[in-house]
């Protein structure tokens, strides 16, 4: 197998990128993600393994660096499918595999990789698309990326700094050869954009909705990327935007985007007070969103991804009644997803819901068992799926004259909404754009949609702990296996409150242990996730300071 090209990757790896920590990691909820202080050569290492499977794909591959929500002396990497999705599962391990692998044994497990997918196109310039976000440590990230794509013969093109729904776009636009949209920025404000304003018309506002929302943007990329959406939107929606990094006074998802604000439930900081005024945050990767409000007596009212899904599930089965073509609907969640939204959904809308684990992976790939697969996490990151039986349904049934008009106008509209969403993964641009369009068609101000139903209070907490792998789980994660006799305590205790709900994960981006708890009242919530995490603390290796309970 040795050739020149195969020189220099064993040449780099030796002399620019020796593997430097011991400990392993893995390939976790959104690829890798630690110290951005220590993943040199993992980067090199993902942009050789991201030439493999272009070569074995015969198709554009993503590169991402970024850690999102994670702070800022963090960062990450994950690889992008030829439709833009995630990287499929069985390749994770093959990432884990590279990334952990001695310097010595790099060769050999290229080779193994090559030999188990009979690839045999090896010196086909394949091309990886390459996107970063804005932290300081992302450019030389990146560069690493490079060198181990030029090592195995790719053809990188750097697409410099982009929000990863961006870059997921771009890979799914180049592999249909355009058919998706143009793999340009400019193409993807352009695609959202002009479907935007076709379906919102010249009236800008409608009924208790006003076309001006107020923007976190969490001094990151979903801050940088605004201003040109802006300008593409020319004036249909007014995007007052805060915590820019040039006009905010912080640091990256500090006291503010869409994971502080989810997680902490607070306003964020940088943003101006102004009661029942529309706000929305985003992440450090601009993939996640959420809503919020502070009412007249500054009360924190948030609206989440459990409420985008429902908003968009709601309004989506409207327009799919109206065209008078059977399609089938399903709404996919994650255990977070609050016991009011489910309910609504199954009860209320009547369109079926699915669990599964954390992790887009999981939920897009549910979402796309259904002709239309509407998917959220809690915490803001989210989508709609439609399938290709279905754009070609709705495509014949917009030429058919059997059709009533009102049934055609339905049709055109779902056509062109299609054209809001980033189908590839949850986009907060263009999650905002859509719930935006829908808050719009109904005519609803802030307070309008949270009436739609009332959520249970609910808490997240963090609990850090020697090693997270102790935690195993089974059902959707709603289940604790080990270590032993943790899920009996937590069903205890879940058992003394009205409603009360609780479960424990390891989280795939952080080194913590992470808590859900749920019940009928605020205190109450709030005491059962304190007693789950010291359980979780006592039983699961806890470090550091013991929660504690309130009172
Ligand atoms: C990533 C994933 C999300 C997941 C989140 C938290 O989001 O893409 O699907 O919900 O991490 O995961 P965990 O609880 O395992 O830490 P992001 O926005 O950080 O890329």
């Amino acid at each position: 197998m040795a050739n020149n090209s195969y020189r220099t990757v064993y040449a780099f790896a030796r002399e620019m990128y020796p593997k430097t920590v011991k400990t392993d990691i893995q390939y976790g909820t959104a690829g890798f993600r630690t110290r951005a202080v220590d993943l040199e050569y993992v980067m090199y290492r993902m942009g050789l393994l991201a030439v493999l499977r272009a070569r074995y794909k015969k198709a554009v591959i993503g590169v991402m660096i970024t850690a999102s929500h994670n702070p800022e002396p963090d960062n990450g990497v994950k690889l992008v499918d030829p439709h833009g999705e995630m990287l499929e599962q069985s390749w994770e391990a093959w990432a884990t595999k590279f990334a952990n692998v001695a310097d010595n044994k790099l060769e050999d497990t290229i080779n193994e990789l090559i030999k188990e997918y009979n690839i045999t196109n090896m010196n086909d310039r394949v091309e990886i698309l390459v996107g970063k976000d804005t932290r300081p440590s992302s450019p030389h990230l990146a560069k690493s990326v490079v060198d181990g794509v030029l090592a195995l013969s790719g053809k990188p093109i750097d697409f410099g700094i982009v929000t990863t729904p961006q870059l997921h776009y771009f890979v799914k636009c180049r592999n249909t050869r355009g058919a998706y949209g143009l793999p340009t920025e400019d193409g993807y404000y352009k695609k959202l954009t002009t479907a935007f304003k076709n379906i919102r018309g010249s009236n800008f506002t409608n009924g208790n909705y006003t076309n001006r929302v107020i923007y976190d943007g969490a001094n990151g990329v979903g801050a940088k990327k605004v201003k040109f959406l802006k300008e593409a939107l020319q004036g249909s929606l007014i995007i007052d935007m805060y915590n820019d990094e040039i006009i905010g006074s912080g640091k990256l998802n500090y006291l503010c985007g869409a994971d502080f604000v989810k997680s902490q439930q607070k306003f964020p900081t940088g943003l101006p007070v102004e009661s029942n005024a529309r706000c929305c945050s985003v992440d450090g990767d601009a993939d996640r969103i959420v809503y919020y409000y502070l009412d007249e007596n500054n009360k924190f009212h948030l609206m989440d991804g459990d409420r985008i899904a429902t908003l968009v599930a709601g309004y989506l089965q409207e327009i799919v009644q109206q065209t008078g073509i059977d399609l089938n609907m399903g709404l996919v969640q994650t255990a977070y997803a609050n016991g009011a939204s489910t309910e609504y959904i199954t009860e209320k809308l009547k369109v079926p819901v699915a669990c599964v684990p954390t992790g887009v992976k999981h939920l897009h790939h549910k979402a796309l068992t259904f002709d239309i697969g509407v998917y959220f996490e809690a915490n803001g990151h989210g989508t709609v799926i439609f399938s290709q039986e279905t754009k070609n349904k709705l495509k014949e049934a917009a030429k058919n004259n059997s059709y009533s008009e009102e049934q055609r106008k339905a049709i055109e509209k779902l056509q062109i909404l299609i054209d809001v969403i980033n189908e590839t993964v949850g986009d907060a641009i263009s999650d905002m754009l859509l719930v935006e369009t829908i808050l719009h068609a109904k005519g609803w101000n802030v307070t309008d949609w949270e009436a739609c139903y009332t959520d249970l209070p609910n808490r997240l907490m963090k609990v850090t702990v020697k090693d997270r792998r102790v935690i195993k789980t089974k059902d959707a994660e709603r289940i604790c296996v080990t270590p032993e006799g943790l899920q009996k305590e937590i069903n205890t205790l879940v058992s003394k409150y009205s409603k009360g709900r609780a479960f424990v994960r390891p989280s795939g981006t952080e080194d913590i242990v992470r808590i859900y708890a749920e019940a009928s009242t605020r205190k109450e919530t709030d005491k059962l996730a304190a007693e789950v995490a010291l359980k979780v603390f006592e039983l699961a290796g806890g470090t550091g300071n013991a929660p504690e309970i309130p009172q």
